[in-house]
């Protein structure tokens, strides 16, 4: 069945591939669902923000693990805190939680979703070097991909599916250092390593990356076309609004990047944006990353593209 929707979609969509917007309208059609809510999501981010940055090892990293497990509880059939310990390339041996939701466990057909909720513990793309030892809010680096999929759960919990859905939240994403791919996505690393379920086989990955600001532009990342074309074809055919370009976007080093390698198929929704010299928004790694610059309409587009490839994948 996937394999005759993936060329159904073919490539382009009626959407030009020099940067058009993928139409709601097309998006929104074979979704029976309520819509996404945003101001949920919004406030699911917040929560999460006031705990304070995620650091790993911190007391709000425990305290958040805690909270995320309990709103997991209400919504998934089964929860998961995987604990490791990973190597930091600057901060010596490093405990890390991973947290796992599952929806319906027996279901064979499975859909991977992720996002990391830790956050970095260095404001180094701050405009003012004073900050770079500080740690970053992390409220569209962390909070906004683990706020729409935890919304996504409450919505999925009231209306059913059929599709197996796991939903992890992946730790120490964001410990990593310049020219040093290893030494970013150390929690999914150790999930690769040690997948919550043996065999795990789900269809494919899809990865939420700061996916909250107001101006986000989701075009299609560079080692996600290369790995998983066809899924980023599935993904951009059901984008719900303006924040998804269907056009090639740059490249970027991501935990989407261990799930491939570990021949899982995914797909990074992410914030590229060509116009800035980080290729991320202003706010990228810098004290300026808080609640003021997430806009509820963007997490309602990418909660609603999920609800949409779910509705799909469904049919
Ligand atoms: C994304 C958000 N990333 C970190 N915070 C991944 C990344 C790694 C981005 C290296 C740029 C360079
Ligand atoms: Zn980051």
């Amino acid at each position: 069945m996937l394999l005759s929707l993936i060329t159904a979609c073919g490539s382009t969509n009626g959407s030009t591939a020099s940067g058009q917007a993928a139409s709601d309208t097309a998006a929104t059609a074979s979704n029976n669902r309520q819509a996404f809510d945003g101001n949920a999501a919004l406030d699911l981010t917040r929560q999460q923000c006031e705990f304070g940055p995620r650091v790993p090892g911190t007391p709000a990293h425990a305290q958040c693990a805690d909270w995320l497990m309990a709103t997991l509880k209400a919504s998934c059939d089964t929860v998961i805190m995987q604990t490791g310990t990973v190597q930091t390339a600057t901060e010596g041996p490093l405990g890390i939680k991973n947290i796992i939701g599952v929806i319906n466990p027996e279901a064979s057909q499975r859909l991977l979703l992720l996002a990391h909720w830790d956050t970095r513990p260095w404001a180094d793309n701050d405009p003012d070097a004073a900050n770079h030892r500080k740690p970053v809010m992390g409220a569209n680096d962390g909070a906004s991909g683990v706020g729409v999929l935890l919304q996504l759960a409450q919505q999925l919990k009231k209306e059913g599916t059929a599709l197996g859905i796991d939903i992890l939240l992946v730790d120490a994403e964001d410990m990593g250092v310049d020219d040093n791919e290893e030494s970013w996505g150390l929690g999914t690393q150790y999930w690769t390593q040690h997948p919550h379920v043996s065999s795990y086989k789900p269809l494919f990955g899809i990865l939420l990356d700061m996916v909250g600001s107001a101006n986000a532009t989701f075009t299609r990342e560079y080692y996600s076309t290369q790995y998983a074309g066809g899924f980023v074809d599935l993904v951009w055919k059901n984008a719900a609004g303006n924040h998804f370009i269907n056009a090639q976007g740059g490249a970027v080093t991501d935990d989407h990047i261990f799930i491939n390698r570990a021949g899982i198929p995914c797909v990074d929704i992410i914030d590229l944006r060509s116009d800035s010299p980080s290729g991320f928004c202003p706010e990228w790694h810098t004290l300026g990353d808080t609640m003021s610059s997430i806009d509820p309409a963007t997490l309602a587009q990418v909660g609603q593209t999920l609800l949409n490839v779910i509705a799909q994948l469904e049919q």
